[in-house]
């Protein structure tokens, strides 16, 4: 039986993720290959799948826990794409505040499923900014500002880095060559066990080559980082976590890229006024089959646009998700305070589902003690 590549693409939240699944899913179909995704969150509506799905039909989501913590889910979702498109490929993204990837998907994939997948090497992503914060954090050279989330956040980013069989640093269009150099450097003396490959992800830079080689490259799940999940779940629940399908309708029309604007910006104003530092906003807008994504994942960072809704269309859908270091209430307050604010009397803004919270201690199926 011919065997599916499993591509398990991890990092940080806002690390660039879906932006290389959707750039790399687009190659493969270039490339002849068949391919399905999987996205993957602590609760549904999530914005990844509706933007990967634009990239390809083939998507499947698994919402409510980690890969992880729902590794039987991942497993029907995978075999669910398996038998319905047999693909040659299968792309998969974790949650961004997830880590100890290796120990609890990566073996048990190795060990109970080699005959129907082949794991690829495990990529963590990881932003040429945020490795910049690292550097000066360890540094104590906190310059003028504070670090942008507290030490047991940080942690599960670090320990993310520790399990990666390759790290992929993104966002290289933002350094110059001597200032990516000198990231790169930080990352190879920190994190010896894996190679660094750098990427633009948004740009297509270095894509294809991190695809020949998570296509043609064997060992996967090298490393299994001790991690202490004490301290990995007070990280994860140090951050809000919010997810909502609002639908908006207004008579005199939408001017939808206006809408999603303003909420960006309306909110990024309120997450400074109350220090919740923002780890990635997204929205996805969907009126009359067009749709606009918008991203933002610092405080002080630009808001991301891009796609477009054509007129002024009398009904939308917004899905909203947020992370950010905060609690869920305030979380919720913020939200459906700018989103009242800027949909103001000419839209109705309608909550069609909303869930807010802290994610919950994790509790992996499988927690593997060695490499197999
Ligand atoms: N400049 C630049 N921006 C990028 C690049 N890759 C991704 N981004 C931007 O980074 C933001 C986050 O990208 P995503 O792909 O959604 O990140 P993610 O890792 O999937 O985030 P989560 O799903 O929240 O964990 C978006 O605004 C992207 O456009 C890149 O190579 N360069
Ligand atoms: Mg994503």
């Amino acid at each position: 039986m011919k065997k599916t590549r499993v591509i398990l693409t991890g990092g940080f939240l806002g690390a660039g993720k879906t932006t290389l699944v959707a750039r790399a899913a687009e190659q493969l179909v270039r490339r002849g290959k068949r391919v399905g995704l999987i996205t993957n969150d602590q609760a549904a509506n999530l914005v990844d799948t509706a933007i990967l799905k634009e990239a390809v039909d083939a998507v499947q989501e698994v919402a409510g826990g980690c890969f992880c913590c729902r590794f039987d889910e991942l497993l029907t979702a995978m075999n669910r794409l398996v038998q319905t498109g047999m693909p040659d490929v299968l792309l998969g993204e974790p949650v961004g505040s997830c880590t100890d990837l290796s120990a609890t998907v990566l073996q048990p994939m190795k060990e109970f499923y080699a005959d129907r997948f082949q794991v690829a090497p495990f990529s963590v992503l990881v932003d040429v900014k945020q490795v910049r914060t690292l550097e000066r954090m360890r540094k104590s050279l906190a310059e003028s500002q504070s670090p942008r989330f507290p030490e047991n956040v940080m942690y599960i980013y670090e320990k993310q880095l520790e399990e990666a069989d390759l790290i992929v640093l993104n966002k290289a269009d933002l350094l110059t060559q001597e200032e990516l150099a000198e990231v790169e450097s930080v990352l190879k003396q920190e994190f010896t066990q894996a190679p660094v490959i750098t990427i633009s992800a948004l740009q297509g830079a270095g894509v294809e080559a991190w695809l020949d080689y998570v296509l043609e490259t064997s060992e996967a799940g090298r490393t299994i980082a001790e991690v202490d999940y004490d301290e990995y779940a007070e990280g994860e629940a140090a951050l809000g976590w919010l997810n909502a399908a609002i639908r908006l309708t207004s008579e005199t029309g939408i001017d939808c890229r206006g809408f999603c604007v303003n909420l960006m910006r309306a909110m990024q104003a309120s997450f400074r006024e109350f220090s919740a530092e923002v780890a990635h906003l997204k929205l996805h807008l969907a009126a009359d089959e067009h749709t606009l994504v918008a991203n933002l994942t610092s405080n002080d960072g630009q808001p991301f646009l891009r796609g477009g809704v054509e007129g002024s269309p009398t009904e939308a859908v917004l899905l909203v998700n947020v992370r950010a270091k905060t609690d869920p209430d305030q979380l919720r307050a913020i939200t459906q305070r700018c989103i009242a604010k800027v949909a103001g009397m000419a839209v109705q803004a309608t909550t069609v589902d909303l869930q807010s919270f802290a994610p919950s201690r994790p509790t992996p199926t499988h927690r593997f003690q060695s490499v197999v």
